[in-house]
């Protein structure tokens, strides 16, 4: 496994839930604790310049994990669920660049809350909005490289694909190679009945997974069983990203260094290269 920590810019609201504001010095600081890379949590592309961003990378041997999407809903109300056909352009054109960038760095683009809400649509509506949506967008990843997870996002963020289960069954109605899922063990232990148990039972749809504590903070607080978590992950054989998102709580740089010495002292027997 490889271990990373979500970042974004300098201008970032609050509900983006990262550590570090401002690409270049996050990018410094999270090698500096030791990260192998970074998730670069995005509003717009245009906050991204390419050949910036390769320098930064290979400055502090850093690799970008995925790119996250919370801020496109959470500053820009664009989602998935949207019926407006102006806005579902805006969405999709802001994707499809977010994917052209993933094609470059870390081949994978995350749906969190920017799925969207079912709120006072027909249930089936919304879901077929974000079905139409989702099919288009992992034909256009695909033809460069790139997977779209997923993410079971908790009831008191969004109303729609809470857990495992549920997100399973949309992967199998959008029936992409390229659609997979993302669990966040924050959201879990609001909605997965047994966490340990969810993760084997999906393995074959997960690539991706957030790490945070049960109360968002720095992962080693909370009451999470970080032993289920990782004999859970061992028994599967994840491979890929573990990436840190949490509340940037007391200070950016105790609840980074934190988590990643919380892993590296007990469970570091997963991240040998
Ligand atoms: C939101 O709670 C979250 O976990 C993000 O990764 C998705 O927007
Ligand atoms: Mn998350």
């Amino acid at each position: 496994m490889k271990l990373s920590v979500a970042i974004a810019a300098e201008n970032a609201s609050s509900d983006a839930f990262v550590v570090f504001r401002g690409i270049e010095e996050s990018i410094k600081k999270a090698a500096n604790l030791g990260y192998d890379g970074v998730e670069l949590a995005l509003k717009n592309p245009k906050e991204i310049n390419k050949n910036d961003l390769k320098r930064m990378l290979s400055n502090n041997n850093m690799e970008v994990s995925a790119i996250s999407s919370g801020q496109v809903w959470a500053a820009r109300k664009l989602c998935f669920t949207e019926s407006d056909k102006y806005k579902r352009l805006e969405l999709k054109d802001t994707f499809c660049q977010f994917i052209d960038l993933a094609s470059d760095f870390g081949q994978l683009v995350n749906i969190g809350r920017t799925r969207g809400s079912i709120d006072n649509k027909d249930p089936n509506d919304a879901k077929q909005l974000f079905l139409d949506m989702a099919g288009e967008l992992s034909d256009y990843a695909g033809k460069r490289g790139v997977d779209l997870i997923l993410e079971p996002v908790n009831r008191y963020e969004i109303d729609f694909v809470n857990n495992l289960d549920q997100c399973a069954e949309i992967i199998e109605l959008v029936n992409k190679p390229n659609f997979k899922m993302m669990p966040d063990v924050f959201h879990m232990n609001i909605e997965d009945s047994k966490i340990g148990e969810a993760l084997i039972k999906h393995a074959n749809y997960i690539e991706y997974i957030h790490f945070a504590s049960s109360n968002r903070i720095a992962l080693g607080e909370g009451h999470l069983d970080w032993n289920e978590i990782f004999t859970s992950l061992n028994e599967i054989r994840y491979k890929g990203w573990t990436t840190v998102e949490i509340l940037p709580y007391p200070t950016p740089e105790i609840a980074a260094k934190k988590s990643i010495d919380f892993i590296k002292a007990n469970f570091g027997q997963y991240y040998q290269k």
